[in-house]
């Protein structure tokens, strides 16, 4: 798609969907959001694409955040629709069946810190800031700072950023679990694009189904995870996947998925 602020592209069997308002750091306004799902679904729809990276475009910045300027302004009405876009686009992101990778290039902070952390994956450049700073504005984060946060890094981490507003560098965001990986600014793209490349080429559907049960997984009892997991583990049998690369192992040569 080429939208008004947000493109996709998609390269062999990757998309890359990229959010493009540098004049606003790629803040979120309704028409961001608005592109941002519309893309996720072209992603989801799209047979050939199977990993998707979201980044940033520019130097400066991933996503500085919901549009203050925007929020500003809007009557409980306009506040409520804006809350439930941006809660649909999240959740599409998080539970979209194929995997999606964060590529952070820069500021990624608010409901750019938030969009990140509903991807799979997070890779920051180098030069990247991440934080929740909401409380600077007298609000606490709204697209599910309050639940991510304190499952990637922990309940006392995640109280500190958001009820301190500060920003990490992304070496300190690494070392919490915040970020996977660290790059060069310069690498950002080749990196994802890599490891992109390399989920790719497994399975599709197992790597689909892997997504599912650690999603679940991460929202209830452990007991109730695991038997969870089993029922997947079983689902896999059902595959051409599953025949192929396990042929494919057995006798020395290179599986071809279908994603079947
Ligand atoms: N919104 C709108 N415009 C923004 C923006 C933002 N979040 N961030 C930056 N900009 C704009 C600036 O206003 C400026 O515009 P002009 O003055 O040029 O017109 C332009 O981008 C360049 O920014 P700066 O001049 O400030 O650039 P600097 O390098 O000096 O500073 C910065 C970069 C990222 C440190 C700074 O821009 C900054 O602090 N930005 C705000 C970051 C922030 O507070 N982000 C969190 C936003 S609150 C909700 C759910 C979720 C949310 C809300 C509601 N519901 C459920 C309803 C989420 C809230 C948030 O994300």
């Amino acid at each position: 798609m080429n939208g008004e602020f947000v493109h996709t592209a998609r390269e062999a069997t990757v998309t890359i969907l990229t959010i493009d308002r540098q004049s606003a750091l790629n803040a979120l306004n309704a028409r961001v959001l608005q592109e941002l799902l519309a893309g996720v679904r072209e992603f989801e729809a799209d047979p050939e694409a199977r990993v998707m990276i979201i980044t940033g475009a520019g130097e400066k910045a991933f996503v500085a955040g919901a549009d203050i300027a925007a929020m500003s302004k809007m009557s409980v009405r306009e506040g409520r629709e804006f809350a439930n876009l941006g809660q649909s686009v999240f959740s599409a992101i998080e539970n979209t069946p194929k995997p999606v990778i964060a590529a952070i290039n820069g500021y990624a902070l608010g409901g750019g810190c938030e969009l990140a952390m509903a991807c799979d994956i997070r890779i920051a450049s180098e030069k990247a800031k991440i934080g929740q700073p909401e409380v600077n504005l007298g609000i606490i984060p709204g697209f599910g700072g309050t639940q991510r946060l304190p499952r990637l890094v922990g309940r006392g981490k995640a109280k500190e950023l958001i009820f301190s507003a500060v920003a990490l560098d992304a070496a300190s965001a690494e070392k919490i679990g915040l970020v996977d990986a660290v790059v060069p600014a310069d690498q950002l793209l080749a990196k994802v694009r890599e490891l992109a490349a390399l989920i790719a080429s497994k399975g599709p559907v197992a790597v689909s189904l892997a997504k599912a049960a650690i999603n679940r997984g991460l929202d209830v009892d452990l007991q109730s995870g695991l038997a969870y997991e089993a029922a997947v583990f079983g689902e896999c049998f059902s595959t051409e996947d599953q025949r192929e690369g396990m042929e494919a192992f057995l006798s020395k040569k290179k599986a071809e998925f279908k994603g079947k």
